[in-house]
Order: C-alpha cells, then sequence, then structure tokens
C-alpha cells in the first residue's frame, strides 16, 4: 500500500484546518475598499498592534507587500541596497523596476545574512550622473539562506547604520513569525528597526492567502494608493481575511513543532552519504542540502523522490530545498528521510541512473492508492 504525499516544496502548500475553514465560514464581510470590511479591519488592528506600528494593509500577496513597501521608499531613479540572495531581488521579476522605476543594488551575505560594514561606502553622492540611495531592505527568515534568522544585533545595526545615514528600512518578513518563536525575541522588537514590515500569512502560518505591510499610520495610507493602482484593492476581503486572522492568533507558537521536524529532516538528511547540509545548521523550517555530482543533477533526484511521493524543490546548483510546514507531521518526515535515503541508495547502486537524469521511472508513481 502507497504511504501519504509527504509535500515539503513550500509552507504555502497547507490546506486550511477545519477550525481555519469554520471561522472563514463565519466571517463578517463587507466592502473593503471602502474600509467597511470588519474582519479585514480586525486583522489590519491586531497585526499593527502585534508589531507595534501604528497601522497595517491587507494585500494578496508577499510580492505585492513587498512592491508596495519599495514604490513607498522609492522614487523613478532610486535605489535601495538588499542582500543579494533575497526574494525581492531574485524571485519578483525586477517589479522594482518594471512597476516603479527603481533599481536594486545587492549586497552579497553568507546564509543571507550580511555585516553592516558591507553597507560603508554604499551610498551614493549627490551626482547628476547617479541614481539616489534611498532603501535598505532586509529578509527575516531568510529563504535562499535556508531558513537563517538574522542575528539580532547585526540586524539592529544594520538599521541602525540605515536611518543614521538618512535610508528607510523595509523588512521581508514573510517567516518573521519563524524568527519569533526561534528566537523568543518578539515581533514588536524585530519590527521597531524597519519602517515598514511585510508578513505572510500564507506560508508558515497556514492560511490559504494573503500577507499585509505594516509602518506609520502615513506610509500605510499610501501604500493604499499604491495597492489599489497594482490591482489589491479587494472587496469581501474578510473571507479570506478571516483565515489571516485565525492563524494570527492561533498558529504563531506551533511554529517550534516545524522547527523540531525540520530538525528532524535534516538529521536524518546528515545521515545519508551523498547529501550534505548547506547551511550545515537548521534554524527554523527550512532545510536546504547540496546532493554529491556522483548522484546526478538534483532536479533528476527531486524526480525520483516525486515518484516515492515525497516532494521537494531544485533550489540551484546540486541544492534541494525542503520545508516543514502544519501538514507534516512527524511521521512524514520519517517516511521523507527514508525514501531519500532509498533513492540515494539507487542511485549509488544504479550510476547510469544518476547519469540519465529523469527518465528512469524509480518505483511506483507518486501517491498512488
Ligand atoms: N516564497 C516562495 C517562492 O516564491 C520561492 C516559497 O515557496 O518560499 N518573501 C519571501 C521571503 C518569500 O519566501 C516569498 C515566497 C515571498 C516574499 C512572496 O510571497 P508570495 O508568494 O505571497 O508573493
Amino acid at each position: 500500500m502507497s504511504e501519504k504525499l509527504v509535500d515539503l516544496r513550500s509552507d504555502t502548500v497547507t490546506r486550511p484546518t477545519p477550525a481555519m475553514r469554520a471561522a472563514i465560514a463565519q466571517a463578517a464581510v463587507g466592502d473593503d475598499v471602502f474600509h467597511e470590511d470588519p474582519t479585514t479591519n480586525e486583522l489590519q488592528e491586531v497585526l499593527a498592534e502585534t508589531l507595534g506600528k501604528e497601522a497595517a494593509l491587507f494585500v494578496p500577496s508577499g510580492t505585492m507587500s513587498n512592491q508596495i513597501a519599495v514604490r513607498l521608499h522609492c522614487r523613478p531613479g532610486e535605489e535601495f541596497l538588499c542582500e543579494a540572495g533575497c526574494h525581492i531581488y531574485n524571485y519578483e521579476q525586477g517589479a522594482y523596476a518594471q512597476l516603479s522605476g527603481v533599481v536594486a543594488r545587492p549586497v552579497p551575505g553568507r546564509y543571507g545574512i550580511f555585516q553592516p560594514e558591507q553597507l560603508h561606502g554604499m551610498i551614493r553622492p549627490e551626482d547628476e550622473h547617479l541614481v539616489r540611495t534611498r532603501l535598505v531592505c532586509l529578509e527575516n527568515t531568510h529563504n535562499r539562506g535556508g531558513g537563517r534568522v538574522w542575528p539580532y544585533e547585526t540586524l539592529e545595526a544594520v538599521c541602525r547604520w540605515a536611518h543614521q545615514n538618512g535610508l528607510r528600512t523595509h523588512l521581508d518578513g514573510a517567516r518573521l513569525f519563524n524568527a519569533v518563536v526561534a528566537t523568543g525575541i518578539p515581533a514588536r522588537e524585530w519590527a521597531q528597526h524597519f519602517d515598514t514590515v511585510s508578513v505572510c500569512f500564507s506560508k508558515g502560518l497556514g492560511a490559504p492567502v494573503g500577507s499585509a505591510l505594516a509602518g506609520s499610520k502615513e506610509l500605510i495610507y499610501e501604500a493604499r494608493r499604491h495597492r489599489k493602482l497594482f490591482g489589491g484593492g479587494m472587496r469581501q476581503a474578510g473571507v479570506i481575511a478571516a483565515g489571516a486572522l485565525y492563524a494570527l492568533q492561533h498558529h504563531v507558537e506551533r511554529l517550534a513543532e516545524d522547527h523540531q521536524n525540520a530538525q528532524l529532516l535534516a538529521q536524518g538528511i546528515a545521515q545519508i552519504p551523498g547529501l550534505e547540509l548547506d547551511p550545515p545548521e537548521v534554524q527554523t523550517n527550512i532545510v536546504v542540502f547540496r546532493v554529491e555530482e556522483t548522484l546526478g543533477p538534483a532536479e533528476a533526484l527531486v524526480e525520483l523522490l516525486a515518484q516515492r511521493g515525497v516532494l521537494m524543490i531544485p533550489f540551484g546548483g546540486q541544492l534541494i530545498r525542503a520545508v516543514t510546514h502544519l501538514d507534516v507531521t512527524r511521521r512524514d518526515v520519517e517516511q521523507a528521510v527514508d525514501t531519500l535515503a532509498q533513492v540515494v541508495d539507487h542511485l549509488r547502486r544504479n550510476p547510469q541512473a544518476a547519469a540519465a537524469g529523469t527518465q528512469h521511472a524509480y518505483g511506483s508513481s507518486p501517491g498512488a492508492e
């Protein structure tokens, strides 16, 4: 009998729990473009309070939230500084350029973290040849960095330097609550260093849709205009805000389970010859590992895993990413590790399968009952 499909591709794949669905079904709604959706208003108030900000704005996605923030802080012909592997720079189609005429200047980090001194000298002087440097964007936890949490003092020092030098700061906190649970440092403490903070409800928190941007009343007033321009003005948004509100109120502490499961997964992967954790130490719910070249391309291994009912994603080069979340149990992680060990063993004993990549099917089809 085939086992359950274990989907570790992302923490975005969760389904709403029955209790969350009940909250969604019962949500009071109104037209949010008229500011009349009570559930959206409540979500925005609760989030602003959680982050210690004056106001917040519910938006459909993390990408929109980040792009509204960039547009708030930079005009056309201006630039922001960011870590080279960050989501805003790599995975949003250069929307800052496409939508807002803004340029990004990436700073290389180690697993997503750079040092404050690396920014020194990066603010461009006033000169008609040059763009103007306006903003620093950080990402915490860092996705490509393997779920790394920014060391608090380093993040504080970067933001202090930015503000002392007249720059604004934005946090892509798609997984900020993972950092909160991993460190015990409250969200508002992290958030106090930023002019705007974006959080996602649809990742580890397990809501079906939605992100939010928080900041001062003035900034969020402007953010509403940008949201409308980007087509993100929503009507009876309470239906989705209810899932986000439920997630914020009930799914933060439980992220600790995801972190424990990620540890278990990492320990299992570390035992499999030919696989190497990268980064070696897992801090939150993201596990990234490197596949030895002799085992063939990472894509081929991912394909073979999928055929055995375990889903992960190729993460560039020889890297694979696996993310734990609300719908992944300890048992699922054990199953994933067993399957990974079997597939690696198969590739070792059948080098032609490794070389042929995805052409050679391994085992039964995915998740077949
Ligand atoms: N990340 C997704 C993919 O786009 C890679 C994932 O599966 O991790 N900031 C960060 C740090 C993110 O990881 C993501 C999504 C976003 C922003 C964008 O959020 P959405 O998908 O809601 O636009």
